[in-house]
């Protein structure tokens, strides 16, 4: 019972870390009866040895694990282990992969929360930053001012590619100058000097800090495009 208890827990926590990915051949996690304190070879087969290896994992519960020769076939080693006097239980061992689609951002293990939303699941499926349609897909962000400078974030913020940034004028004739990286609409000269703001930087972080570059963490969108507009009146959003 103890075995199996331990079994279920052991299942249960590699289940919700990993998924499964194939059977190793041949080995085997075993369990020995109560009251058997060493595992010997049952003399059941024509051969000397049909086993080629046999290592203790836990002691105190009797749980080894037991290796057959190549040349047995899955059923011969399954009749073994049923017939032997000394074995309560066994299962095949099987070899796990990390389930999901984790980024590899250095500091991607602190964000716990991304899975427990099954944002490593959702990922599987598509992290382009495309819509179905082949289009960019482009997020509106408005805040009192973005530090969106910072390396895990530059890549994904949106730039206005017909506009010459810092050039005092409106190159694309859109109303605005200079309005390259967005739009700072709180002051008069336009431009896309967003000053740093921790409310409106962490809202971009989490919209979409470049994923899976290595460095720092990943947004909920691993590629996407943030178009800033730094407001803060009814006035400043209208230019937004
Ligand atoms: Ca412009
Ligand atoms: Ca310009
Ligand atoms: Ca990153």
């Amino acid at each position: 019972m103890k075995f199996n208890f331990y079994l279920i827990i052991l299942t249960f926590l590699t289940n919700s870390l990993y998924s499964q990915n194939s059977i190793l051949a041949h080995r085997y996690t075993v369990s020995l009866k109560p009251g058997v304190t060493s595992f010997k070879e049952s003399n059941t087969s024509s051969r000397n040895s049909v086993i080629k290896n046999i290592e203790y994992l836990n002691s105190y519960q009797n749980i080894l694990s037991i290796s057959f020769h190549d040349d047995l076939n899955p059923e011969e080693e399954s009749q073994y282990l049923k017939k032997h006097p000394d074995i309560l239980n066994f299962q095949a061992v099987v070899n796990f992969k990390q389930r999901g689609c984790n980024p590899n951002d250095s500091a991607y293990l602190a964000q716990y929360n991304m899975e427990l939303m099954k944002f490593d699941e959702i990922w599987c499926y598509a992290t382009s930053g495309l819509s179905p349609f082949g289009d960019t897909i482009v997020v509106g962000a408005i805040d009192n001012g973005f530090s969106y400078w910072l390396t895990d974030m530059i890549p994904n913020i949106y730039a206005n590619r017909l506009e010459i940034p810092d050039n005092g004028k409106d190159d694309d004739l859109n109303g605005y100058r200079d309005d390259y990286y967005g739009l700072n609409a709180k002051i008069s000269s336009e431009g896309d000097n967003h000053q740093g703001d921790t409310h409106g930087t962490e809202v971009i972080s989490v919209i979409g800090a470049k994923g899976n570059n290595r460095v720092g963490i990943s947004g909920t969108n691993q590629n996407i495009k943030i178009l800033l507009c730094s407001a803060n009146s009814s006035d400043e959003l209208v230019k937004c």
